[in-house]
């Protein structure tokens, strides 16, 4: 299924061989870090050597060198690939826009040009296992590829699918049934866990309850529970979930598969995917790539990021929810100094407002705003955020887009309301079409 994007990645990796250094700009959540981690482990098993930065966005300055390799970024902006003197390397699963011009040598490695959807089934990190396939014996990064895949809330179907199996095969990934949730004890996991959100942060008692309810002792370790344990547990929450306002596709989400990664310091899929998240989330990408290298000194330094970054966003969603507001097809939240805008937009569209489109703006000091937009697969039918984010934000002068159902804009602090009212209009055209 691969073959398409195996020609690419092999032009990817002629190119390589023609360098013995390389300069790697990767995104700053966890698809971006592990895929920034596949490109440099195995450019360092070539011996090469590497340089690699984080970037929010395309947005950001980059620097001209030899070699240049973007990992889940660039499909999005062909103006930025084009304008580089740079041998350039694109290792994407955004969709493509627009048309890239090459100065010097190129290779475009991306799923929809090979005809995988990258939206839900395939990830950067996907991509970029890909391109490690052709660059020697990597098989043992399926796991951080599958890390990515959970960071960006894919599927694991498709062509991620393909790539896990290979990981099970090889014996780096190990599949069991299960809650496909965090590692820890269970009353920890079910108060922090954001996905599935539940609700329970501030609420000890209900909590509580609900552990009497399920039999369950609140201070068991989630990954020993029986078969019949984990099961009433599964079914409590599928309860809980349904009782939000939540997106019917999201508790099978969660049901079902467990994945372990025994290779990596992390264990537990979904923790490994959460604590890199979180240092990118905490402006601290060293420690989650660190963690992705397997360095141990870094691990600590992970958990204690990923727990302080969860629980601003648990009090964040707390103290917010009663600041969202309501357009005619949209619910949006304007913040000011907020800890982030992906994470919360997240929650909200996918538990408590699922709905309409969420949009969460965050003004910085220096005013500039960040902007995330959320919706959920069915919601995605109808509207492609990607494009409303990028028309919007172009409207008043930002930049924008991303996936059909996670995308995002920067735009200047005075454009917020007429950017808040195109998305709007932009989305009830696309609503109002079925
Ligand atoms: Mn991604």
């Amino acid at each position: 299924m691969f073959e398409m994007l195996r020609v690419e990645a092999r032009k990817a990796a002629e190119i390589i061989g023609r360098h013995d250094f390389a300069r790697i700009y990767t995104h700053y959540d966890a698809d971006g870090i592990s895929s920034g981690a596949i490109v440099a482990l195995s450019l360092l098993r070539m011996e090469k050597s590497i340089q690699v930065s984080f970037l929010s966005g395309l947005n950001e300055e980059v620097e001209e060198e030899e070699l240049i390799v973007f990992a889940d970024m660039g499909s999005g902006y062909p103006d930025v690939v084009s304008s580089l003197n740079s041998d350039v390397i694109v290792v994407d699963h955004h969709f493509p826009v627009g048309r890239i011009e090459p100065r010097r040598d190129f290779a475009h490695i991306n799923p929809h040009l090979a005809g995988i959807d990258g939206s839900f089934e395939f990830s950067a990190s996907a991509t970029a296992y890909i391109l490690a396939e052709e660059l020697g014996d990597n098989r043992d990064l399926t796991s951080l590829a599958l890390a990515g895949i959970i960071g960006d809330k894919q599927k694991i179907t498709g062509g991620n699918l393909e790539v896990v199996r290979r990981g099970i095969e090889n014996g780096f990934i190990e599949e069991r049934d299960g809650l496909k949730m965090i590692s820890g004890k269970v009353r920890e996991v079910l108060r922090l866990s954001l996905e599935p959100y539940l609700d329970f942060y501030s609420k000890e008692e209900e909590l509580d309850e609900f552990l009497a309810k399920c039999r369950i002792d609140g201070e068991r370790n989630i990954d020993e529970l029986s078969r019949d344990e984990e099961r009433r547990l599964a079914n409590a929450i599928a309860v809980r979930i349904m009782r939000m306002n939540s997106y019917p596709g999201v508790f099978e989400e969660v049901a079902g598969k467990k994945y372990f990664l025994p290779d990596e310091l992390i264990h537990n899929a979904v923790m490994m995917s959460d604590v890199i998240n979180a240092t990118g989330r905490k402006a601290s990408q060293s420690v989650g790539f660190g963690i992705c290298m397997r360095d141990g000194s870094y691990l600590e330094k992970g958990f204690e990021l990923w727990r302080k970054f969860v629980e601003e966003v648990h009090q964040e969603i707390e103290r917010r929810r009663h600041e969202v507001q309501e357009g005619e097809c949209i619910r949006f939240l304007v913040m000011e100094n907020g800890s982030s805008t992906g994470p919360i937009a997240s929650v909200f569209s996918r538990y408590l407002f699922s709905d309409r489109p969420f949009v969460a703006l965050n003004i910085k000091k220096d005013g500039r705003v960040k902007v995330s937009a959320r919706s959920n697969r069915k919601l995605s039918e109808l509207v492609d955020l990607a494009e409303v984010m990028r028309v919007s934000a172009e409207k008043v002068g930002g930049r924008g887009g991303g996936h059909v159902v996670a995308a995002g804009a920067n735009i200047d602090v005075d454009a917020v309301d007429e950017f808040i009212r195109e998305v709007d209009r932009l989305c009830c055209t696309r609503l109002g079409s079925k």
